[in-house]
C-alpha cells in the first residue's frame, strides 16, 4: 500500500507555480491575483479559504479575502460579483460554498464572469469541460487528476467507480475519467443513493473515487484487493482525545481499507490540499489567458 501524499505533492506543485510567478515578475509584470468571498461564519469554510489565501502567499500570488456577514442580501452579493467582474486587476475569484439559504447558489454562479470563474462552476465552463475543451477544471477533480498523473497511476482501460453525483465533484469526475485524455480513458460507473447494489459496483472498481460526505462510508468489504482509493470526503467527528474535541476523517474507513489498496489518499493531507493547488493553477491560467 502506498500513501498518496497530497500535502507534499501540493508543496511541490506550488513551488513550481512560485517559480513561474518569479519569471512573470522578472518581466516587470504584475502577479496573478485571486479573490475569495467568504459569507458567514462557517468554521470549515473559513479554514478552507484560509488555506487558499496562505497558498497564494506561498506562490507569490496577490490575494484578497472578502468577508461578508451571513445576513448579506442576494442583491448585495450580486453587486459585489459585478464589481469583481469589472476589476481589470483581478484575474479570478471564488465564492466559497455553501451560501446561506436565502441566497441562490445558482444565481451567484451564473453571475460570475466565466473568464474569472476559477472554480470552473459556471455552466459555460462545465459545458467546455464536458465537450473536452476545458478552460478551468473544477479544483477538486483537477487536483485528483494531478495526483493520479504524478503518482504514475494508469487509468486507461481501468474500471473507475465514482461514489456521489455532486456538481462539484462526482459528476465532473465521472466525465473527466471517461474522456480521451492522458489521465482518463477509464470505463466509468457513477453510483449514488439510488444505486441498487452499491457494494457489487464498488467491488468491481480498479479506481474508487468516494465523494459522498459520510464518515467511514466505504468499508473494507466494499473494496477489491489492489484498488486505488481516492477519498474526497472531509467530515468532522467527535474525538475526546483532541484539544478541539473533534477530528477530520474522510468517507473511507481508512484503517481497514488501506491495507487492501495499492494506493490510497489520507484525510487530512490528501485531496484537500490538491483542491487548493488546482485553484491556484486555474488562477495562473486566468492570468495568462486574460490579463492585459
Ligand atoms: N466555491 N466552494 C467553492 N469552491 C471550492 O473549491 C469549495 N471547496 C469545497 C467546499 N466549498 C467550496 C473547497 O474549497 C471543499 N473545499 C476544500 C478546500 C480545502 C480543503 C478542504 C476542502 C483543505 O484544505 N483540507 C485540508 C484540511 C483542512 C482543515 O484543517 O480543516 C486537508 O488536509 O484535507
Amino acid at each position: 500500500m502506498q500513501l498518496i501524499n497530497g500535502k507534499a505533492l501540493s508543496e511541490t506543485i506550488q513551488e513550481e507555480l512560485r517559480e513561474q510567478v518569479v519569471q512573470i515578475l522578472a518581466k516587470g509584470k504584475r502577479a496573478p491575483h485571486l479573490a475569495a468571498v467568504l459569507v458567514g461564519e462557517n468554521p470549515a469554510s473559513a479554514a478552507y479559504v484560509r488555506n487558499k489565501i496562505k497558498a497564494c502567499e506561498r506562490c507569490g500570488f496577490k490575494s484578497t479575502l472578502i468577508k461578508r456577514p451571513a445576513e448579506i442580501s442576494e442583491t448585495e452579493l450580486l453587486q459585489l460579483i459585478d464589481d469583481m467582474n469589472n476589476d481589470n486587476l483581478l484575474d479570478g475569484y471564488i465564492v466559497q460554498l455553501p451560501l446561506p439559504a436565502h441566497i441562490s447558489e445558482e444565481k451567484v454562479t451564473l453571475a460570475i464572469d466565466p473568464a474569472k470563474d476559477v472554480d470552473g462552476f459556471h455552466p459555460y465552463n462545465v459545458g467546455l469541460m464536458t465537450i473536452g475543451k476545458p478552460q478551468y477544471l473544477p479544483a477538486t477533480p483537477f487536483g485528483i487528476l494531478m495526483m493520479l498523473e504524478r503518482y504514475g497511476i494508469e487509468t486507461s482501460g481501468k474500471h473507475c467507480v465514482v461514489v456521489g453525483r455532486s456538481n462539484i465533484v462526482g459528476t465532473p469526475m465521472s466525465v473527466l475519467m471517461s474522456r480521451n485524455t492522458k489521465v482518463g480513458n477509464a470505463t466509468v460507473t457513477l453510483v449514488h443513493s439510488r444505486t441498487r447494489d452499491l457494494k457489487e459496483e464498488t467491488l468491481r472498481a480498479d479506481i474508487l473515487i468516494v465523494a459522498i460526505g459520510k464518515a467511514n462510508f466505504l468499508t473494507a468489504d466494499m473494496v477489491k484487493e489492489g484498488a486505488v482509493v481516492i477519498d474526497v470526503g472531509i467530515n468532522s467527528i467527535p474525538d475526546a482525545n483532541t484539544k478541539s474535541g473533534q477530528r477530520l476523517v474522510g468517507d473511507v474507513d481508512f484503517e481497514l481499507v488501506a491495507p487492501k489498496c495499492s494506493f490510497i489518499t489520507p484525510v487530512p493531507g490528501g485531496v484537500g490540499p490538491m483542491t487548493v493547488t488546482g485553484l491556484l493553477m486555474n488562477t495562473l491560467k486566468a492570468y495568462e489567458l486574460y490579463s492585459k
